[in-house]
């Protein structure tokens, strides 16, 4: 397997907004981020992922890009993000930018000048006379009129994200550019968002009758993207030492192989979302209890189904994802479960990512009134399920209080001042209660801590290539309570036991007397019992003993 410097090291993601105000307007900037390369520098990530900076009305935060080649003014400037680059480079810190491709604002020179049927933006975008029924991401109809114009206009997310026609090679071009634009400034990969979708059935027929996502059939992972991507990485990526990361929603195994196969140059790694559906019916607001057999076995799969052909990615959590130990661990065993989650994803093969607050162990705010919620999408969804009888207020907050992305946004806790360190000002989204308890300041100097614990796994990956390269191989894959591993390399063989309920479990016979335990959760480790949310991670020498 070819070693490269993306596989090697943890991918730190930041939500901008609510990373480090440093003006106190209540909003992160990317002073604040700059402010912070230190505390980066000690967790020990090599490379930093940017959740949009560029201009924006703000309508999706920063995810409805007005300018590509420009900075958000809350965010700050080119001259802030430049100083950026370079103060990260030169703590050997590498950058990666959201690239938001599939779609802008509404406010983008581009769609203006399109719904003016302008020169060659006329078809920059999907314009049908006709309203087509394709829903949307958010919830509601894909299709909306513009008067303007006189015609229906795409948008696969909200209304102020047209989706832009990527059969159109000017597009194509236009795109080219800016990718070149930021690459020359230094900028070290990027993570395309929802890059499967790109490609469209340019002739938009309705979809066929579905509950979610209707019409998806005419662009989900729709032939042509292959073909994009492709092309994109011919004519910019590879002339590049630089990586990107798919953000493909709802994508099959088998096509994920595809865009990451190295032979066919077209992504480095791509996000999937099986995993994601362990606590629901695919659509995160239907929720379900989670049980830690549907969060094994897509894991295994995706395993299994990449090995050896392309790269896996491995995550827990991001800006759209209610926290994990909330979902897939337990409250009242904190550092245990967050702990076990992170051994237990940390030492499969792929490249892993760190979403700000996880390695604090960040739990969800769960807010109970709407007014409260600032995401899009959770006022999106409460629209449309306020619309369908019999379902009251009281039920659709429970859900969107367990699911909303906003459990995700709250603002990073650095220590136990007002507003948690974040800012002065009152933070553009309410800081979690829990911050007295859980911040960088009380867990950075402690050895026992969520954060210490994340900079010991980092350390190991550092140290040992078997946990980066070593090929997967599960073990008692039905055992419903605990999940176990094995990675194989040269002569090394690495050993993951992780107990996912909070009792005690009987290990039947030890199978692990010979080898080195590496790390654990717990202090002391009973030879025949894993206690609640243990892990363990062993390592052999094959042929010592
Ligand atoms: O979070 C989701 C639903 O609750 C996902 O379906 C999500 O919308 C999808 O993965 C696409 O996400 C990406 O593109 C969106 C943006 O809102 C998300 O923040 C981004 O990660 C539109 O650009
Ligand atoms: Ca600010």
């Amino acid at each position: 397997m070819k070693k490269e410097w993306y596989k090697e090291n943890f991918i730190y993601q930041i939500y901008p907004r609510s990373f480090k105000d440093s003006n106190n307007d209540g909003i992160g900037d990317i002073v604040g981020i700059i402010q912070k390369i230190p505390y980066l520098k000690d967790l020990g990530v090599g490379i930093v992922w940017l959740s949009p900076v560029y201009k924006s009305p703000m309508e999706d935060n920063g995810y409805d890009i007005s300018d590509y080649q420009d900075i958000a003014e809350e965010f700050g400037s080119m001259q802030d993000f430049k100083t950026l680059v370079k103060e990260l480079h030169k703590a050997k810190i590498k950058l990666v930018m959201d690239l938001v491709i599939n779609h802008t604002s509404i406010e983008h020179e581009w769609f203006k000048k399109s719904v003016k049927r302008e020169g060659k933006y006329k078809d920059f975008y999907h314009w049908e006379d006709n309203k087509v029924n394709w829903t949307s991401f958010f919830g509601g109809e894909a299709w909306t009129y513009n008067e303007e114009r006189g015609q229906y206009y795409l948008h696969l997310f909200s209304k102020g994200q047209p989706d832009l026609n990527w059969d159109n090679p000017e597009v194509r071009n236009e795109i080219k550019k800016m990718i070149t634009f930021w690459l020359d400034l230094g900028v070290d990969g990027f993570r395309c968002d929802v890059i499967n979708l790109i490609a469209k059935n340019n002739k938009h027929p309705n979809g066929k009758f579905s509950l979610i996502l209707k019409g998806r059939e005419h662009y989900l992972s729709y032939p042509n993207h292959h073909k994009y991507i492709h092309e994109l990485n011919k004519d910019v990526f590879s002339k590049y030492d630089c990586f990107t990361v798919g953000e493909t929603t709802l994508v099959k195994p088998e096509t994920a192989a595809l865009l990451t196969n190295p032979t066919r140059n077209e992504l480095t790694m791509v996000f999937q979302f099986d995993h994601m559906a362990a606590d629901n019916y695919v659509v995160k607001y239907f929720t379900k209890k989670f049980k830690m057999i549907n969060l094994k076995k897509p894991l295994s799969n995706w395993q299994h189904v990449i090995n050896g052909k392309g790269w896996n990615t491995l995550y827990l959590e991001n800006h759209d994802q209610p926290r994990s130990i909330n979902r897939f661990g337990s409250l009242d065993y904190h550092y245990e479960s967050a702990t076990m989650l992170a051994t237990m994803l940390y030492f499969q093969q792929g490249t892993p990512f760190i979403y700000q607050g996880q390695e604090l162990g960040m739990t969800n705010i769960g807010m109970d009134k709407l007014e409260d919620y600032q995401d899009i999408e959770a006022h999106t969804v409460y629209k449309t399920l306020k619309k369908i009888p019999f379902i009251s207020h009281n039920l659709i907050m429970k859900r969107i209080k367990l699911m909303s992305r906003d459990n995700a946004r709250t603002p990073m806790q650095w220590d136990d001042s007002k507003n948690a360190g974040f800012s002065n000002k009152k933070p553009w989204l309410k800081v979690n209660p829990n911050y007295k308890d859980i911040n960088v300041a009380k867990q950075i100097n402690d050895e026992d801590s969520i954060y210490s614990y994340y900079k010991k796994i980092i350390e190991l990956r550092k140290k040992y290539p078997i946990i980066v390269y070593g090929n997967y191989n599960d073990i008692d894959f039905k055992n419903k309570k605990i999940y176990s591993y094995r990675r194989l390399y040269n002569n090394q063989e690495l050993v993951v036991i992780c107990n996912f309920t909070d009792k005690g479990y009987i290990l039947i016979k030890n199978d692990y007397v010979n080898y080195n335990l590496i790390l654990s959760n717990y202090k002391e480790n009973d030879e025949l019992t894993l206690k609640p949310y243990e892990a363990r991670v062993y390592l052999k020498n094959k042929g010592k003993s």
